[in-house]
């Protein structure tokens, strides 16, 4: 999925957009164009029912080339882009003839969304259109067809790559495949450079200084007030991160050595079990606080059970409806994309769907046995139960009530994951319940979900700078990696120049998937998780809750479902949880047990970098 109605894995949903003038199959093109006597109540109208064809017809050319790349679908998904933008630009300024009116509550958000939502828009300029269109369809296959060529016939994939990644100990083989999967994007580096001058000059058209003033308006308050927003939330968390960084380098440097780990500065990219650095729950063996304590191994019960894809599937759809949610539809077990087929490139990139904006829901995903990847099922079964909640909506309300909301979902689900959850279905053998066992569940969790936390938010710090040209193109690498030094404390294995271009091996930069929702879903999850534990009844720690086989969380959970975008997030926030902002109390508290052991462990040390 590309860019367009990504809803790609979660991904809300971005829709192209532009406007094109020489199109061959223009005018047979749904169009928006205007009808005097309108009032805006019919605009809208008349563009939720467009809308919903122009979905169906952008993500079946989405899903076709992602699960398909060849020249062909380039060809389709590309033509679908263009046509798409052509008639959103025009929908857009149709509805900006409305600002100013005194319209319903709904209509002026409907008029607000039909702007805000797409992730993307194109020049209302014809051949600019398509070009854009050409980029963003060719970007997406470097990154899905993406691989590492030793020689003609000796190449990895991405989650070959992977693999390595996560389950290598030797520096070099680690070095070899960091070094080899970031030889896709140099490539990238031009056409990237080009989409950010076309995707600003779309946003201008719309009235914005530039693409990533946009994304940061799609969050019910002004672009200023949204960057302090997370520059708060960052704040919060940022204690929790620093003390998992020094404990997690020093045990590094037991393992690699302190000459290659230096005890005072940035951990090379490539250790921390993962290609880009952003989940560290691969290294876990290093880190185990306490060996042997309590059986977290799913990994090695899906691999003895040998759990199918659709097994690990069915896993997670069982949750959801223990919560009194509905079995997914046939067609979801049907269309779903849940292997790597061997015989063509996909985009293995996780993602779900909603085909048809009602119930073709699918997912897209080369499954392996793993837990991560069980997780991963969750999160993505998170989306499609939002988009099937919201499907009463109107069309331009058919969405998360902000993006890290839909990245949230699943992910609250998985705090539910608990060693007792994990034991009652049969993924670990018994559930141990001692402090030890407890500081070794969250030193498991804590590798992905506060590691996570500041790559969350530095894709995006990195794209913003780059849309408004305070990242000038001839220092694009350099400043990837100044945000990572200052934020997340790692550093490139080898040395880098401005030849590479490491964003773009990262998915959602080709993708053009905004970023700052899944640093936004950190920090929402553990609040959406604390409120329908409270639902539940649960008394007790925040992580010893499970709210699996609770109606009532369910319920509750599902009234902010349906909402999906009809209303501000923060009355979404506030009906789930009482309160009207986000808020780290909750990932804080969670973690309370962790951070006292990690303190203990980090005392004598000098933290930082
Ligand atoms: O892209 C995803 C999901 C699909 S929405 C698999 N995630 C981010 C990533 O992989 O970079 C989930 C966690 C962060
Ligand atoms: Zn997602």
């Amino acid at each position: 999925m590309k860019v367009l109605a990504k809803m790609l894995a979660g991904l809300s949903f971005v829709i192209v957009l532009a406007a094109c003038s020489q199109e061959p199959d223009e005018a047979s093109a749904p169009t928006a164009s205007a009808t005097p006597a309108e009032s805006a109540e019919q605009f809208i109208a008349r563009v939720n029912t467009d809308y919903k064809d122009w979905w169906r017809e952008v993500n079946a050319a989405e899903w076709l080339r992602a699960t398909y790349i060849n020249v062909d679908s380039a060809i389709v998904e590309a033509l679908a882009h263009e046509r798409y933008a052509a008639w959103h630009s025009a929908a857009v300024k149709e509805a900006l003839k409305y600002e100013g009116q005194d319209v319903s509550a709904d209509t002026r958000r409907a008029l607000d969304l039909l702007k805000m939502s797409a992730q993307l828009v194109a020049p209302d300029d014809g051949a600019k259109r398509k070009e854009q269109a050409q980029i963003l369809t060719d970007l997406g296959g470097m990154y899905g067809a993406g691989a590492y060529c030793r020689s003609e016939n000796d190449c990895l994939s991405l989650p070959e790559l992977e693999d390595i990644m996560a389950n290598s100990l030797d520096y070099d083989e680690l070095l070899e495949a960091w070094q080899g999967w970031h030889t896709i994007s140099p490539p990238m580096r031009k056409k990237y450079q080009r989409f950010v001058e076309l995707a600003n000059e779309g946003a201008n058209e719309f009235g914005y200084a530039d693409m990533g003033e946009m994304w940061r308006s799609h969050y019910d308050m002004s672009a200023d007030e949204f960057t302090a927003e997370t520059a708060r939330l960052w704040q919060q968390v940022e204690p929790l991160y620093e003390e998992l960084h020094c404990h997690v380098r020093a045990r590094l440097g037991e393992v690699y050595g302190e000459e290659r780990i230096p005890q005072d500065g940035l951990i090379p990219a490539h250790v921390l079990g993962n290609m880009w650095a952003q989940q560290w729950s691969f290294i876990y063996e290093l880190l185990e606080p306490y060996p042997g304590v309590s059986d977290l191994d799913v990994d090695s019960t899906l691999k003895t059970k040998n759990y199918s894809p659709q097994e690990m599937v069915r896993s997670a759809e069982n949750f959801y409806v223990s919560l009194g949610m509905r079995h997914l539809p046939d067609t979801f077990w049907e269309r779903s994309m849940f292997s790597k087929p061997v015989d063509r490139d996909v985009v293995c990139h996780a993602s779900a769907w909603n085909l048809d904006g009602d119930t073709d829901l699918r997912i897209k995903m080369c499954i392996k046995q793993t837990f991560d990847e069980l997780r991963t099922i969750y999160h993505e079964l998170g989306h499609n139960y939002y988009q099937w909640a919201y499907n009463k909506q109107p069309m331009l309300f058919r969405d998360g009530a902000h993006g890290g909301f839909h990245e949230a979902i699943g992910d609250t689900v998985v705090l539910s994951m608990t060693p007792e959850y994990l034991a009652e279905v049969g993924l670990v053998a018994s559930a141990e319940q001692s402090d030890e066992a407890i500081i070794n569940r969250q030193m498991q969790q804590a590798l992905d979900r506060i590691a996570f936390l500041p790559f969350g938010k530095l894709i995006d710090e990195w794209r913003w700078g780059v849309f408004s040209g305070a990242i000038a193109p001839e220092d694009y690498n350099k400043a990837w990696w100044e945000l990572r030094a200052r934020y997340q404390g790692i550093a490139p294995p080898v040395e880098r120049t401005e030849a590479d271009f490491d964003p773009g091996a990262k998915y959602h930069v080709p993708g053009n998937v905004s970023y700052t929702r899944y640093f936004l879903a950190h920090v929402l999850m553990f609040q959406f998780h604390r409120a329908l534990c409270e639902e539940a009844g649960h008394e007790g720690a925040l992580h010893a809750c499970s709210v699996y086989g609770s109606k009532e969380a369910g319920e509750k959970f599902s009234e902010m479902l349906e909402a999906g975008a009809s209303k501000p997030w923060q009355d979404t926030l506030e009906r789930l949880t009482g309160a009207r902002e986000m808020d780290a109390t909750a990932i804080i508290d969670y973690f309370a047990p962790l951070m006292a052991y990690l303190k203990e462990q980090n005392e004598g040390r000098s933290c930082g970098w």
